[in-house]
């Protein structure tokens, strides 16, 4: 069976950690896709694109995919010549569940909508709000770490010797938790590995400031990680 590969266009901003996460895997892959600024549309425009308005969104010839996990299997499903995935089946479920502690119950309790509505529908306060998303970091981080410290074999990457799945989630959560001045000192195998990640130009690539549309955005080439 011949399996169609269209041309990709994302749809996402360079804030975007859930859109992070899919130009991480693109460039592991080492997959060409057209960059659109979600911040350039209007919103109307862009939901017509996704009716949830959230981002990313893949544009494979005339289909949209929405929602990164959903995006990230079909670049598995097609691309499967540099995968993602362990190739044991224990392990491609362990890399999965670390990977959706992140998706499914850190990141939609941190999100800019959840955060907005604390603080303008629920008169939250900045610090509370602060003190909302230190909370999540910290018991998700815990599980997480402790994944990671029950693994059988020293590994170099969260599930093995090469940057996949588990990787590609792990790295913006940690961005972002920095940004939001969480204690990570009792996390350090998450941060040993996130450190290995954004030496990669696959990570690196992807990072908000190597965007086109981030404030003060300025072109470089970048040499390859280590
Ligand atoms: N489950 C979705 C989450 C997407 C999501 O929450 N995207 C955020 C940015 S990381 C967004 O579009 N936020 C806009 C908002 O909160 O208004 C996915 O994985 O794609």
């Amino acid at each position: 069976m011949t399996i169609d590969r269209p041309p990709l266009t994302l749809f996402t901003q360079s804030r975007n950690s859930a859109g992070e996460r899919v130009r991480i895997a693109l460039n592991l892959k080492g997959l060409a896709y057209d960059y659109v600024s979600v911040a350039s549309m209007e919103a109307a425009g862009y939901r017509r694109i996704n009716p949830q308005g959230l981002m990313p969104a893949l544009k494979v010839g005339e289909e949209i995919i929405a929602q990164s996990g959903a995006i990230l299997e079909y670049l598995e499903d097609v691309y499967s010549e540099r995968p993602l995935l362990p190739a044991n089946p224990i392990e491609r479920a362990q890399a999965r569940a670390f990977a959706c502690l992140i998706s499914s119950d850190t990141h939609p309790l941190c999100n800019y909508r959840v955060r907005k509505y604390l603080t303008q529908e629920m008169n939250a306060s900045d610090e509370a709000v602060l003190a909302w998303y230190r909370n999540w970091v910290t018991i998700s981080f815990t599980a997480l770490e402790e994944l990671l410290a029950r693994r059988a074999s020293a590994q170099s990457y969260c599930f093995g010797d090469n940057p996949g799945w588990a990787d590609l989630h792990l790295v913006p959560v940690v961005d972002n938790a920095r940004r939001f001045r969480c204690d990570l000192s009792a996390f350090p195998r998450l941060i040993a590995i996130e450190d290995r990640c954004s030496k990669l130009e696959a990570f690196r690539r992807a990072r908000p400031e190597a965007q086109p549309d981030y404030p003060g955005y300025v072109k470089t080439t970048v040499s390859p990680g280590r």
